[in-house]
């Protein structure tokens, strides 16, 4: 009764003043996971502590019921502050952007227009982007390890795909130091899981580093120390 009673007062006067009994924020998911990873590097960059809970996703613990009450696809990555709970990469890190504009690095710029750029751009990235980076990696890394034969049509039109793609982001990079405008963006920072997959596990670098404005697009963003941290987790 008291623990109740305490968390229905908690959660009554935190939507009043906010959080009171300020905890880590907790990052469920998994260290090699690609979805946490753009979410650890985004609290990094912000300098929000956090605590990464492991979900074993080869056990299947992502589909468990006690974690569908986090997640009801049972996906990874899933956050917990305070009395919030939220799940979708790319909304955490909108949200955490956003929330500590003036702490870390400035990742949204000052204007409504950048930020309609790094928003765009961060579209492409979820929209264009993330599919075949990630049926491309899939095949390569994964498929084997969970009892399926790669599938080689698969690979050769996530790599076609991914040419277009960055045939048009070498054409951006020509005329802009980084996607969403001249500096380090969300934009940018939502690249880094599939595209380290890509370069650093699959083999598939020379799709980066035969188009010299990407590479070193690449070069730049993937030597930020948040980065390293995430990799180091
Ligand atoms: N759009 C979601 C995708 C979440 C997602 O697909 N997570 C993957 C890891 S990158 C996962 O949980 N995979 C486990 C599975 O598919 O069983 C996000 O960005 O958070
Ligand atoms: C990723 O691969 C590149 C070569 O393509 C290498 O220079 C770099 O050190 C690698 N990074 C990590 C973190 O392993």
């Amino acid at each position: 009764m008291v623990a109740l009673d305490f968390r229905v007062r908690g959660r009554f006067v935190s939507s009043v003043v906010g959080c009171i009994v300020r905890m880590v924020v907790k990052l469920h998911g998994a260290a090699f996971a690609a979805c946490p990873r753009r979410v650890a590097a985004c609290l990094y960059e912000k300098n929000v502590e956090f605590e990464l809970v492991n979900v074993d996703l080869f056990a299947g613990d992502h589909k468990k019921p006690e974690f569908l009450q986090l997640h009801p696809f049972g996906l990874v990555p899933v956050i917990q502050d305070c009395d919030l709970t939220f799940f979708e990469s790319r909304a955490i890190i909108r949200y955490y952007a956003e929330k500590y504009a003036g702490q870390g690095t400035d990742l949204l710029g000052k204007s409504l227009e950048d930020r309609a750029t790094i928003e765009q751009w961060l579209e492409v990235e979820a929209h264009y982007f993330n599919e075949p980076a990630f049926s491309l990696a899939f095949q390569v890394l994964y498929a084997e390890k969970l009892g399926q034969e790669p599938d080689l049509n698969v690979i050769k039109s996530s790599e076609e795909k991914l040419t277009k793609v960055l045939d048009v982001y070498e054409e951006r990079l020509s005329k802009s130091k980084y996607l969403g405008g001249e500096f380090f963006s969300l934009a940018d920072l939502s690249h880094l899981p599939f595209a380290h997959y890509l370069i650093n596990d699959s083999g598939k670098g020379y799709l980066f580093h035969d188009r010299k404005h990407v590479s070193a697009w690449w070069e730049d963003i993937s030597s930020r120390p948040s980065w390293k941290k995430v990799l180091e987790l």
